[in-house]
Order: C-alpha cells, then structure tokens, then sequence
C-alpha cells in the first residue's frame, strides 16, 4: 500500500545488524530510527494543518511540489524527500547477494560496457559528489541508464527519470565507522546493492513507459 499522512517509521526489510562488517549496527540504527524519523516527524507536523493533502503520497508530493502552498513548499520538498530518498536507500540494500538479471543487466552492458564498469564509474561519481547528497542509478523515460548526483533532499523525480538505486554520501551514512574516509564506505555499500530490486525498480519502470507510450 502507498503511504500518505500521517507518515511512519516502517521498519527496515533486515535486522540493524544484518549488514554488518560493511555498514555497522550502530551506523544503521541512528540513519534508520533517528535520522529517517526525523524527517517522517518533520513531514508530518508540515501536512498536519493541510487536510487537503492527507490522501497524498510521497511521490505525488514531490512530483507536484508546485501545487502545494508556498509557505510549506520548502519544508515538503526537504522532508518528502529525506523520507522518500531514505526508504529508497535501505530498501536498495541486502544482507543476501543477488546479481543484475534480464533486461536490466542487458540495458547496463549496453549502457555502460560491464557491470564492473558501471561500478567504478559509480564509485567514481559518488567519489565526487561535492556535500551532502546522493547517487542514483536512473532510468530515462526511453528506458536508458544513466548516473545522476542530487543535492541534499533533491530527488531524480522531478527531473522525468525513474530512480533505480541510490547511494546515500551524507557523511551521518559513513562517518561513525569510516570518519570523513567515503571511499570506504562506498567500497563497503557495493556487495550490499540488494540487485533483485533494482531489476523490479527497472521492470516497473519499463512497463510505467509502456503505459505512457500507450495513452
Ligand atoms: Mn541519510
């Protein structure tokens, strides 16, 4: 079921400490229930005196941020986002390895020569994202991959593109265990990339196209 106000802290689809060595129990217990509540909090105290909106869900939120009043404008999109980027994150992550299956792994070879190179592009890439923010793996509405930085709470979603995974580079993500090293921390991220979910973001977003092209 889509979620709509008021928000909640879902739980995480694995134990704090299921990612451990590579993201520690501590790390994953502030990000999850301090940092990603906060902003749940925060969204919900925005919306409370806006019943209008009540039936709307994340998404429709930051695809239509333009129709929101302008006095909480700002606040949705910094809190919807933090939320949305958050529960896309942590969904995004695996203690179980998977691998890139069908049309997803053909459209990254096509895209980006081989799943190796695809990785170093993306460490690369998640190297140079200047502040706070994150990497995303997007699909176009043609269904092409491509890499895109975003900043703070920005999500690709208001840019026409399908999210397919993202790297959250806050430094509160690495900095417990990894202090201010983020090539650590990303060397660390890669094995956990929970890749049956990202094929079932891309077959979904690949049929939302079909549906599209349809009407
Ligand atoms: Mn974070």
């Amino acid at each position: 079921m889509p979620q709509h106000y008021p928000f909640e802290l879902l739980p995480l689809p694995y134990l704090y400490d299921s990612l451990e060595p590579n993201i520690d129990m501590e790390t994953m217990y502030f990000h999850h229930a301090k940092h990603l509540r906060s902003y749940i909090d925060k969204l919900n105290q925005t919306l409370a005196p806006y019943p209008e909106y009540h039936n709307w869900t994340l998404e429709r939120l930051l695809l239509h941020l333009h129709e929101l009043p302008e006095e909480i404008r700002e606040d949705v999109c910094k809190n919807a986002g933090g939320v949305y980027n958050h529960q896309f994150y942590f969904n995004g992550m695996s203690p179980s390895p998977s691998e890139p299956q069908g049309q997803l792994k053909d459209a990254l070879l096509l895209d980006f020569g081989s799943l190796s190179a695809f990785l170093e592009t993306f460490t690369e890439m998640a190297m140079n994202v200047f502040g706070s923010g994150y990497l995303w793996l997007v699909s176009d509405n043609r269904g092409k991959l491509a890499i895109v930085p975003t900043s703070n709470q920005d999500t690709p979603l208001s840019q026409e593109l399908y999210p397919l995974l993202n790297l959250d580079v806050w430094e509160h993500a690495y900095y417990l265990k990894h202090q201010n090293l983020r090539a650590n921390y990303i060397k660390n991220w890669l094995p956990l990339i929970h890749w049956d979910e990202v094929n079932r973001r891309y077959q979904q977003a690949l049929l939302s196209i079909l549906l599209q092209n349809a009407v």
